[in-house]
């Protein structure tokens, strides 16, 4: 049986999928999951990726030993971040982690030179302070001596997937991220490359979701022992992905991939980078088949995961069953604060940054673990109602509910609270979304599905879909009135 395996790497933990088609049915097997652990060195935060090179490994030998032959395997991450070769091909330093404060102040200091408006119809993205514009930015600032000697730019996966093939190339879906794509063009921004002082030189071609790209380096299949297996790129971002699995059956849906990450928006055809755009901060993310993803990021379960860390660095160790649980028990609509107030971005201790918020908005700050949980929560149901209404102003559309996709459904309390405070249903699954997102275009690629359309069929029938219907609408809408007065949300 011919399967064929997604690399799905997530800001903390990433995992190795099968996947099988039986009877247009797809068939989906766990074959590795590991830690993804960035590391704190030398007062910068950085990707342990070489670590994750050796766990994708991992994965290759547990295929061997299985017996399954692999007809082709694809990577998609995290967005923004990236690694810089030498001339001589080797990796220069350990790519940073998005989340190191080495970009703070650059955005608003590029301002100064070029405005946002500039930047945006130039690249249709989304400001968001950790975007490698603001990155390259700032390692120039900074007098970098690997922008020196750099030689070409790599995405994370661009740069795994060079790792196993020996093939430079860039995937389009993670390279509008970089905030220095041009849509219009098809191709890198010249003029914003040129006002960073960052060299166009470094930048590869730009190869669409679907394309093979390549296969094991052979120095790679004798060490572990396997044959050669060709290697596709797919929407790479991993958002991307997960939005390429969506298994809506309307042409226009409206989606929420809940992760660490809550990336909420539609599809569109054509990047919407009008005035209106601009102002509310959405993006147009490149996906499959000429789509553009157009939403917004929201600051997402970032927030519980760092404070569970809070309570295990305390000697505290809570499942996340354990405070979801917690949370159902604390009383309701006590206290909120916005999820994507920039205090939140960086790692640290999120439960004094709440309380801090909540008394500079005259609320009560929550004490007990799962009235904190409970804010977080509710706060990100609340969230979601407005990022969905703004969503439908900027597209024109109006949905009847929300798919919701990511290992984030896993919190179904949080699914209910985000059909509660948006009053329509939510359809949460699959679980899995990026990996089969990623599967799906392996097999686009393979000529096994037409195009994206069926494979969204496919996956509407092969994984199931839980449906929220909403509850306590009345109270919901009170709550969202004073959450947006909370939150300065007009
Ligand atoms: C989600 C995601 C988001 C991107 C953020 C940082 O995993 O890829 O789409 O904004 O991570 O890269």
């Amino acid at each position: 049986m011919a399967s064929i395996l997604a690399y799905d790497l997530g800001a903390s933990s990433g995992r190795a999928l099968l996947g099988r088609l039986t009877d247009r049915k797809i068939v989906t097997e766990e074959l590795h999951r590991f830690p993804n652990d960035p590391v704190q060195a030398g007062g910068r935060l950085h990707w342990d990726i070489l670590r994750l090179l050796h766990e994708m490994k991992q994965a290759l030998l547990k295929a061997k030993h299985q017996g399954v032959a692999l007809k082709s395997l694809a990577i998609d991450s995290w967005a923004v971040d990236f690694g810089l070769l030498g001339k001589n091909g080797e990796l220069l330093g350990n790519p940073y982690h998005y989340r190191d404060s080495h970009t703070d102040g650059m955005m608003e200091r590029l301002f100064a030179d070029m405005p946002e408006s500039y930047i945006f119809e130039r690249t249709g993205i989304q400001f968001l302070p950790f975007n490698t514009i603001y990155q390259l930015a700032a390692m120039k600032r900074a007098g970098s001596p690997l922008l020196r000697e750099a030689d070409r730019f790599l995405m994370i996966p661009d740069l795994l997937r060079y790792f196993l093939t020996g093939e430079k190339l860039n995937e389009f879906s993670n390279a509008t991220t970089t905030q220095l794509f041009n849509p219009s063009k098809g191709n890198w921004d010249a003029d914003l490359l040129a006002q960073i002082g960052i060299a166009p030189g470094l930048f590869g071609r730009v190869v669409q979701p679907g394309t093979r790209v390549g296969q094991l380096l052979p120095s790679v299949a004798s060490e572990l022992g396997t044959g050669s297996i060709p290697v596709i790129a797919v929407a790479e971002h991993d958002t991307g992905s997960a939005v390429a699995a969506v298994p809506a059956t309307e042409r226009s849906f409206a989606y929420l991939s809940c992760g660490t990450w809550s990336l909420m928006g539609t599809e569109v055809e054509r990047p919407v980078m009008n005035e209106l755009a601009l102002k509310l901060n959405f993006t147009n993310e490149g996906g499959v088949e000429g789509t553009y993803r157009l939403l917004k990021n929201i600051m997402g379960l970032w927030i519980l995961q760092e404070t569970k860390r809070e309570w295990e660095r305390e000697g505290t160790s809570y499942s996340f069953p354990e405070l979801i649980a917690l949370a159902e028990r604390a009383p309701a609509f006590a206290s909120w604060f916005d999820p994507d107030d920039q205090r939140f971005l960086h790692p640290g201790e999120m439960r004094e940054r709440i309380s801090q918020y909540c008394r500079e908005t005259g609320q009560k700050p929550p004490e007990q673990p799962g009235a904190v949980v409970r804010c977080i929560l509710e706060s990100l149901a609340l969230k979601y109602r407005y990022v969905l209404e703004l969503t439908e102003r900027l597209s024109g559309n109006r949905f009847n509910g929300l798919h919701m996709v990511g290992g984030g459904i896993q919190n179904t309390l949080l699914c209910q609270w985000a059909a509660n405070a948006i009053g329509k249903p939510v359809w949460a699954g699959p679980a899995e979304g990026s990996a089969i997102g990623n599967l799906a275009v392996q097999w686009i690629a393979q000529g096994e599905f037409a195009n994206i359309r069926e494979a969204r069929a496919v996956i509407r029938e092969s994984f199931p879909v839980t449906i929220y219907e909403p509850t306590e609408r009345e109270a919901w809408e009170e709550a969202y009135g004073r959450f947006r007065a909370i939150a300065g949300l007009n």
